[in-house]
């Protein structure tokens, strides 16, 4: 189950064991069925990190057959909520115990910054599983007073086994995301990471059979999209299928849902953010958001603030606050605490990001800063802004998901409106002004799931966030997360006994 990685990481701190490195499946960590492997490799420097267990087909069946006799047959679903969340607290606490070495995991699988890993990503996910476990015994339905002689009420039920296929950009988080309020509804599950992230889901899964869930609860089956990740949402006996991913891959995924059992779908797929700064704005405030809203995760997070609309009368301004900006944005070894963006997670993305800086560069978009990948070896891009750039651009118009903004300027809020619109995708928004009723009109015309005004990538576990338009459906935290994991279930009953 050992194996070695590199040594050392940036300022002398010891990189951590990878411990789990195969399928949990029915509560024990065990081989794919054909026993290949793939690397799981270090952005920092594309070397191999561990061999991890490839699942297929065969091992997305037998981990949808334990999850499958859990459910029908097991504790977990008849338990009362209050029991379930005295479990999912004492996991809370085991990942707040493990917060180092879950930081440090995903740091080397991700290039995400240790530290903020450790601040910030795993006290996310450590509060969503409370958030969800305080949820759990207040899962009720509502009572019916039916036309005739009936009466009636409504049982909220989990609403079966549920495929949870997730991303790379935040392991820990997304794991949590989905897996909390699933099992909070008392489901029975399976996870398929990323291919490229894999360790924090094993170490989650660990942690999980100390906090006591019954065998079968929670599965994590390891491997690529197209094998492991398409047999789960084409499964005949899996309930639901909870996607974050590429918009691509979301459609495939709704697809095989609709051939196979019709299975319950949720998206969250990628977006095209527009952030919003007027006239009146504070400057130096707005080139900080901005600048973070874009770079932040190095540009690898969904509502990443891609488009930069500057009124006129400070665009100018703007533009040379935000290029001196960037010359104190460090690019480098996640460990270090002085560094504000690692590698991108692997070569693919890298590639992908370099091409687009490329295209916008023939397509006639101006270089304001960075422009190209920086560093001997390894997956880093300088933090790049383009000026010049019209939406017809498809810099404008494509996820990157990278350090890459593009910065237009506007004259009137209309304008703004129906530029900010102007995208396939509906996922973030921000707004810089200090006007209420610009902010007001703003926010109620942009087509997207979560507006931030005057702020940026503010989340919490009881804010509702998921997209409009090409972003998808179905919402991740808060209660509404909760409502995709039960069905509705009507009873009826006659007042005066039965009619019949
Ligand atoms: O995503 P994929 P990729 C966007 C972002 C990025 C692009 C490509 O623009 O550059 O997607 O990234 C699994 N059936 N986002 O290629 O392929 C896959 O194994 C079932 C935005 O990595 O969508 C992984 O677990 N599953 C996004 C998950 O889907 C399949 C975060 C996501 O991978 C599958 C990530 C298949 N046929 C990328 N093919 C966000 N919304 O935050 C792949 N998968």
């Amino acid at each position: 189950m050992a194996s070695e990685a590199n040594s050392s990481a940036g300022d002398g701190l010891k990189l951590p064991e990878i411990k789990f490195t195969k399928l949990f499946i029915n509560g024990c960590f065990v081989d794919a069925v054909s026993g290949k492997t793939f690397e799981s490799l270090d952005p920092r420097n594309g070397e191999v990190i561990a061999n991890i267990a490839a699942g297929d087909k065969e091992d997305v069946d037998l981990a949808v057959k334990a999850a499958r006799e859990a459910f029908d047959h097991g504790k977990w679903p008849r338990m009362s909520g209050a029991e379930r969340g005295k479990i999912m607290m004492k996991y809370a606490d085991l990942i707040e115990q493990h917060a180092e070495e879950l930081a440090a995991l995903e740091c080397l699988d991700a290039g995400k910054l240790f530290f903020l890993n450790k601040m910030n990503d795993v006290p996310v996910a450590s509060n969503l599983v409370r958030y969800y476990a305080g949820a759990a015994d207040k899962i009720h339905g509502e009572t019916l007073k039916l036309s005739g002689e009936f009466q009636g009420y409504t049982l909220r039920e989990p609403i079966g086994v549920v495929g949870h296929i997730i991303p790379w950009n935040f392991p820990t988080i997304m794991f949590f995301f989905k897996v909390a309020p699933a099992l909070a509804a008392g489901c029975t599950m399976l996870v398929k990471p990323a291919e490229q992230t894999p360790l924090t889901a094993l170490y989650c899964a660990h942690l999980a059979k100390q906090a006591g869930f019954p065998d079968g609860v929670l599965n994590v089956v390891t491997g690529f999209g197209a094998t492991a990740g398409a047999a789960i949402s084409s499964h005949m006996d899996v309930d639901k299928v909870s996607f974050t991913g590429s918009t691509e891959v979301g459609r495939l995924v709704m697809e095989a849902a609709a051939r196979s059992n019709l299975k319950s779908v949720s998206l969250e797929l990628g977006g095209k953010s527009p952030v919003i700064i007027c006239d009146d704005a504070d400057i130096d405030m707005a080139v900080e958001l901005a600048r973070t809203a874009i770079f932040y995760n190095k540009g690898e997070i969904c509502v990443a603030g891609s488009r930069v609309y500057v009124q006129e009368g400070i665009y100018d301004e703007f533009v040379r606050k935000i290029a001196e900006s960037c010359k104190s944005w460090i690019v480098g070894d996640p460990f270090s605490p002085h560094v504000h963006q690692g590698p991108q997670v692997d070569k693919k993305q890298f590639d992908k990001v370099l091409r687009y800086i490329d295209h916008g560069k023939r397509e006639g978009a101006t270089i304001l800063t960075g422009g190209k990948a920086c560093g001997e070896k390894g997956f880093y891009i300088e933090p790049t802004i383009f000026t010049d750039v019209k939406e017809s651009m498809l810099i404008a118009q494509d996820e990157i998901f990278g350090p890459v903004m593009s910065l237009m300027k506007f004259k009137t809020i209309e304008e703004a409106i129906e530029r900010a619109n102007d995208t396939r995708y509906g996922l973030a928004a921000g707004i810089v002004t200090k006007d209420i009723n610009i902010a007001n009109r703003l926010s109620r015309s942009i087509r997207a799931g979560i507006i931030w005004i005057n702020c940026y990538l503010v989340f919490d576990n009881d804010c509702p966030f998921g997209g409009y338009k090409m972003s998808g459906f179905g919402r991740d935290n808060g209660m509404h997360a909760l409502e995709k994991y039960l069905q509705v279930k009507s009873v009826v009953i006659p007042i005066y006994g039965s009619p019949w």
